[in-house]
């Protein structure tokens, strides 16, 4: 049951409901979307969205959020750039009796009262999917295979589970060495100057596979293997999360070789939890979106119909 919180009551059909929602910033080709399906969800269902862009910087969304509570909104959803410094904004929120959902990245915090539901992806899932294929991939290679990894924002969840569930799935065996790390902050251009960095470094040290954490960074970093004279997708075996078209693109291009679904459209999926919530119904504390994961042949025949 939801503690702490006045049970709204009968839905006023007159007076639309008011979401704040902070969003974490416009980094990346999944962010658009997931930004996007928001504001086309809201005004599918009626709902007055006031949505803040909080540049990857956690102080802007307690600005945000400190800014919802003023305007008395009657429901609060973030998406947290990193996970850990929750609990005073949260604490504020509950003290405003304004109910909050937490969207696409979670918040570590002991008392999980502070929110009603974490709708997003299983990122750790996303991280042993990369790391299946590649292990799959790989399977006829011997010796040593030395992967490079295009970390995302350090701190988020996304980026810190991916990374576990790849390292738990690939422990076993030893023949498969992170030997290259580094955050790129989930954008393009990050991914390609930290993979030139990776390129610059002696060829004994260059990878046979890179783990990109998502879309935007495989795509920056395929471009820096390119002008390192390199074929991507055959001299480096590249993997990667989100599943945009661009991503698709690469794929079928053969640059990409496999990328993990992760969804941002949940725009539908959180307006019909404020509406839950606003009637008054218990919603599980864990959304989790089904994802797949896509390989070359298959981005053929999907490319046309991917949705973002
Ligand atoms: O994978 C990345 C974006 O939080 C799941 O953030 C999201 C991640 C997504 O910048 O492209």
């Amino acid at each position: 049951l939801i503690t702490g919180y006045e049970p709204p009551g009968e839905p006023n059909p007159m007076k639309p409901i008011i979401l704040g929602f902070s969003q974490l910033g416009s980094e990346s080709t999944w962010r658009e979307a997931n930004t996007a399906s928001i504001k086309e969800a809201a005004a599918e269902a009626g709902i007055t969205l006031l949505m803040t862009n909080a540049e990857q910087d956690q102080n802007k969304q307690f600005e945000a959020i400190r800014s919802f509570i003023r305007r008395d909104v009657d429901m609060i959803a973030i998406a947290p750039v990193v996970q850990t410094g929750w609990e005073a904004i949260l604490e504020e929120t509950r003290e405003a009796g304004i109910p909050v959902i937490i969207l696409d990245r979670s918040v570590n915090v002991e008392d999980s009262s502070l929110y009603i539901t974490f709708i997003g992806s299983d990122f750790y899932e996303e991280g042993v999917k990369a790391a299946k294929y590649m292990m799959d991939r790989m399977r006829h290679h011997s010796g040593i295979i030395q992967i490079a990894e295009l970390q995302g924002t350090v701190g988020s969840t996304p980026s810190i589970d991916r990374g576990l569930g790849f390292r738990k799935t690939i422990e076993a065996n030893g023949n498969y060495q992170i030997t290259q790390t580094k955050p790129a902050d989930f954008t393009q251009k990050r991914g390609r100057e930290v993979m030139r960095e990776f390129l610059q470094q002696p060829k004994e040290k260059w990878p046979q596979v890179l783990f990109s954490h998502n879309d935007d960074m495989a795509i920056g970093a395929v471009e820096a293997i390119k002008e390192a004279g390199l074929k991507p997708g055959s001299d480096i075996i590249i993997i990667s999360v989100d599943g945009t078209r661009r991503a698709f693109e690469q794929m079928v291009d053969g640059n990409i070789n496999a990328v993990v679904e992760c969804n941002p459209l949940l725009g539908p999926l959180l307006m019909q939890a404020v509406k839950e919530i606003m009637a008054g119904r218990t919603l599980p504390k864990r959304m989790v979106t089904p994802e797949d994961i896509f390989t070359q042949e298959l981005a053929a025949k999907e490319v046309e119909y991917r949705k973002y």
